[in-house]
C-alpha cells in the first residue's frame, strides 16, 4: 500500500491532482469515487471530504508522521508540491506568489464558471438561455484574461510550468471541446504546449481510449 491514497474521478478537479502526482513522479493508490452514482455522499467519503466533492487525498505519512487527509484540489496541489519539494511551487518569492495568485484565480474563477457553463450547455435537464449565456460569457471573459496574461509570459505564473498551469489545464481541455480556443491566440499556444508534455498527453490519451 502506498502512503498516498487518492479518492477521485477523471473530472477537471480530479485530473489536476492526477497530473500533479504524475509530474512529481510519486506512486499512490487510486480509489475511484463515482459521483454519478452518489458515492461522494457515503459516510466513509464524507470523513475525508466533508463538502462531498472529489478530489480528496489521504497521506498515511502526513505532518508529524501521522495520517492526514485533505480536500479542495488547490490545497492538495500545494500540499503535494511542498511535501515533495517540487519546483511546481517555486521557491523564489515573486514566482511563488504569482503561482498562488493564478492558482486562486483558477479555484475561484475558472473552475466555478467553466463548471456552470459546462453544466448549462451539456447536462441541465432544460436549456435555459439566460444561464447558458451568463456562464458562457463569463468563461469567455476568463479566457481573455488568461490570453492577455499569456501574451506577456510563457506560463501563467512566469517562465516555467507550475501548479497554476496544472490547475487550469483540465478546465481548458473541456472548454476546447465545448466552445473551442482558436480565437485566443496565446491561450491556444499555452494549451498545445501543455498537452504536448509527456505526462499530460499520456493521461489524456488514456481518458480518450
Ligand atoms: N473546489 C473544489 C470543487 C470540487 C468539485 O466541484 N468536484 C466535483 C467534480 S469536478 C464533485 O465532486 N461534484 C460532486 C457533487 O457536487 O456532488 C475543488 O477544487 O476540489
Amino acid at each position: 500500500m502506498n502512503n498516498l491514497q487518492l479518492h477521485s474521478l477523471n473530472t477537471p478537479n480530479g485530473l489536476k491532482v492526477i497530473i500533479a502526482l504524475a509530474e512529481i513522479g510519486v506512486d499512490y493508490d487510486y480509489h475511484q469515487i463515482d459521483i454519478s452514482k452518489g458515492e461522494q455522499f457515503t459516510e466513509e467519503f464524507l470523513q475525508i471530504s466533508p463538502n462531498n466533492k472529489i478530489p480528496a487525498l489521504i497521506d498515511l505519512q502526513g505532518p508529524g508522521g501521522k495520517k492526514f487527509s485533505l480536500f479542495e484540489s488547490g490545497a492538495i496541489l500545494i500540499y503535494l508540491a511542498e511535501k515533495f519539494d517540487s519546483p511546481l511551487l517555486p521557491k523564489d518569492a515573486e514566482f511563488r506568489y504569482n503561482t498562488l495568485v493564478w492558482l486562486m484565480f483558477q479555484m475561484s474563477g475558472v473552475g466555478p464558471m467553466f463548471g456552470q457553463a459546462n453544466h448549462f450547455i451539456n447536462t441541465a435537464p432544460e436549456k435555459i438561455p439566460y444561464a447558458i449565456e451568463r456562464y458562457t460569457k463569463e468563461a469567455q471573459r476568463i479566457c481573455k484574461v488568461m490570453d492577455k496574461r499569456l501574451s506577456q509570459v510563457t506560463y501563467l505564473a512566469g517562465d516555467s510550468y507550475t501548479l497554476a498551469d496544472i490547475a487550469c489545464f483540465p478546465w481548458l481541455e473541456f472548454y476546447e471541446r465545448d466552445l473551442g480556443l482558436s480565437e485566443y491566440q496565446h491561450l491556444s499556444i499555452w494549451y498545445k504546449h501543455i498537452l504536448e508534455r509527456p505526462t499530460v498527453s499520456k493521461i489524456f490519451q488514456g481518458l480518450n481510449n
